[in-house]
């Protein structure tokens, strides 16, 4: 993709992306549907819906050779990462947004041939903006982010984690995250993985993992964190494939290593 046309799709991208967030705010206290999905706390509701039919509409009347990944039907059933796909969750923290109105963002990554290109995290409700351009470094609301600093101790760590890591799993040993619990200086769960993405790159969380992720809740957040020199693989250190569902650790490269091999014990 070249920089003329990637500087277009970029403002473009980012226009929409502040419109829907416009709407849902505006939108915040008016009634809507809730239902659930896979599970029972696998909510969508019909801002979730028509957030992400916004952005189909304008990807397809615009770019009409462009593909979408997304997360609640308006997309394409996608078997290669060939061409420029855009990959949007209009809600990411759903359960947030339903329960506390707050804490949710919209994410859209853009790749391109499977390489990220663009990626845009929008915390709608405190209408910060997270984006970047490949190669160009990542923003906050237009301000650069600096480069993660160079060296962080696991000890001085904080990691974002939710607590089934915790519980008895089929995947980890959860004796072992106790103890990765006990040796970082902190854990936060905020329940929106693209903003516990967004908070990597910005230096204020050192590390966030989670077991089972689909494309639309990592695409911009990998984008973001890449630029400032965080690492996104699997949790045993594998490269993600980005049409599947994967297991995430995206972290400071330099507690990388220690978290795989010393904690992330597969049962
Ligand atoms: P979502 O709100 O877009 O569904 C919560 O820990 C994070 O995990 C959110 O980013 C949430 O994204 C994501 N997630 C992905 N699949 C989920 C599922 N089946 N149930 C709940 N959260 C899920
Ligand atoms: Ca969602």
């Amino acid at each position: 993709m070249n920089n003329e046309i990637k500087q277009q799709i970029f403002d473009q991208a980012k226009k929409w992306v502040l419109n829907a967030g416009r709407t849902i705010k505006e939108k915040i206290d008016d009634p809507f549907d809730v239902t659930t999905k896979s599970n029972p706390n696998d909510l969508v509701t019909t801002m979730d819906r028509d957030t992400e039919q916004f952005f189909a509409e304008h990807i397809r009347k615009n770019y009409p050779d462009h593909y979408i990944l997304s997360e609640e039907g308006y997309g394409d059933d996608l078997s290669s990462m060939e061409g420029t796909i855009w990959i949007i969750d209009p809600i990411d923290g759903t359960m947030n947004f339903v329960h506390q109105r707050r804490n949710f963002a919209i994410s859209v990554g853009i790749y391109h041939d499977g390489i990220g290109e663009i990626g845009f995290i929008y915390d709608v409700m405190n209408e910060v903006l997270y984006s970047a351009k490949r190669g160009e470094g990542s923003f906050k609301n237009d301000v650069p982010l600096a480069p993660l600093k160079q060296h962080v101790n696991l000890k001085e760590a904080i990691l974002g984690l939710n607590h089934f890591w915790l519980c008895e799993n089929k995947l980890v040993d959860e004796k072992s995250m106790q103890k990765l619990v006990r040796t970082v200086r902190g854990t936060r769960t905020y329940g929106s993985a693209a903003l516990e993405f967004a908070y990597v790159a910005e230096g204020i969380v050192d590390g966030y993992m989670t077991m089972s992720l689909a494309p639309w809740d990592i695409a911009a957040g990998i984008i973001i964190t890449k630029e400032v020199g965080a690492v996104s693989t699997t949790i045993d250190g594998d490269e993600i494939q980005m049409l599947e569902k994967n297991s995430i650790l995206t972290c400071h490269p330099t507690i990388q290593k220690e978290i795989i091999q010393e904690y992330m014990k597969r049962k």
